[in-house]
């Protein structure tokens, strides 16, 4: 068995990284630049799938596209190293949540705000849109807070896949410049770095070709 990620840089594949890391699991990375005027994907990459996104995984002949279903594969297919709850554990109804807010909910206000404040939906900051994401966000950052404020992982005391993907979401907050107001994410932030499989990701990531 080949797993490879197609990595772009300084994206979502970051979570598959870390989460491949964690399982102690062989992967190659193909890595791949964004456009530096559009952010987009280069050609090679939207070539390899008809809805070219990343991350996306190769398993022998299958390619994978969307974070969730990768995390759900990986550790379906290749063991999930104690980080998937069982449905009989406490803490199941809680890993679900979070493994799904990470892109079904969390991503949606911030990409609206990213969108609206380079310009897409008119003058930045005076169109509803703006308005719409700035309140999301508002309620997004708290409703995280308040979690963080009460345990030290998403899904209850120990570390789980659902620490991965939302992880990235509480990265793409402090790489806004707005973790600042908010002690409780920071510290999260600080475990999850402090992960040998975290720092073996950024290094794998960095050094990939
Ligand atoms: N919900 C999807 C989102 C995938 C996505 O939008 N990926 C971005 C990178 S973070 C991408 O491929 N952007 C480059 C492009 O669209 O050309 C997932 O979690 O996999």
């Amino acid at each position: 068995m080949t797993l490879t990620l197609i990595h772009l840089e300084n994206s979502r594949s970051d979570r598959i990284v870390w989460l491949l890391e964690e399982l102690g699991l062989d992967y190659e990375i193909e890595t791949h630049q964004r456009d530096p005027r559009t952010g987009r994907a280069d050609a090679a990459f939207k070539k390899l799938h008809p809805y070219a996104k990343a991350p996306m995984l190769r398993d022998g002949d299958r390619l994978l596209i969307e974070s969730g279903a990768i995390f759900e594969y990986v550790m379906g297919r290749y063991g999930d190293a104690g980080l998937r709850p069982d449905p009989s554990d406490e803490d199941w109804p809680d890993y679900l949540q979070w493994m799904h807010f990470a892109e079904g909910s969390a991503m949606l206000p911030i990409l609206l705000d990213h969108f609206q404040a380079a310009g897409l939906a008119g003058p930045p900051g005076e169109s509803m849109l703006a308005a719409m994401a700035k309140d999301g966000m508002a309620d997004l950052y708290a409703y995280v807070e308040s979690v963080l404020s009460e345990r030290d992982w998403f899904a209850g005391d120990r570390f789980t896949a659902a620490d991965v993907m939302m992880g990235w979401v509480v990265e793409v907050v402090e790489g806004r410049g707005e973790i600042g107001p908010y002690p409780a994410m920071q510290r999260a932030l600080e475990r999850m770095r402090a992960r040998p499989a975290y720092q073996r990701a950024k290094e794998r990531a960095a050094g990939a070709a």
